[in-house]
């Protein structure tokens, strides 16, 4: 499986003022088994994952950061004339019927200018910034364990 390259916008990730965990009288969000996959030697991108559950009504996931990486990215994963391509998207929705997976193969975060200081076992606080249908932003923190290729 080959995959096609991609044009990355290396644009800053917008700041987020500080807000409530999303947790409104409307829905809840969740999320859980956070990852990042450690680059291998000499490279500092890296993919990653998690999985988000959203209990009333949809959210979209918009943004993440992390301490380890200068930027993290939405990546969609399709099939384009047999083959792979990721595409950088400016948002992900999450419904009660459909939580948000991201994962190795799938749609997947991706981050850049990862620290080559990272360690397999070790975890990274990963921020994500979420809308609700109102456009209204919050913020969740979530813990992304640190894996390596393949595991
Ligand atoms: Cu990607």
């Amino acid at each position: 499986m080959r995959i096609a390259s991609i044009t990355a916008a290396f644009g800053l990730v917008a700041m987020v003022a500080c807000a409530p965990a999303p947790e409104t009288a409307e829905s809840s969000v969740t999320a859980s088994g956070a990852f990042v996959v450690k680059p291998a030697p000499g490279r500092d991108v890296a993919g990653g994952g998690l999985t988000l559950t959203v209990t009333g009504e949809p959210m979209s996931l918009v943004g993440a950061e992390t301490d380890i990486a200068d930027t993290v990215e939405l990546h969609t994963m399709s099939m384009d004339d047999g083959v792979m391509r990721m595409r950088k998207v400016d948002q992900m929705d999450v419904t009660e019927d459909a939580p948000l997976e991201l994962k190795s193969g799938g749609n997947h975060l991706m981050l850049f200018g990862v620290s080559p200081d990272i360690e397999i076992g070790e975890t990274a606080e990963l921020v994500l910034t979420l809308t609700d249908a109102d456009g209204t932003e919050s913020t969740l923190t979530t813990q992304a364990e640190i894996r390596g290729l393949g595991d």
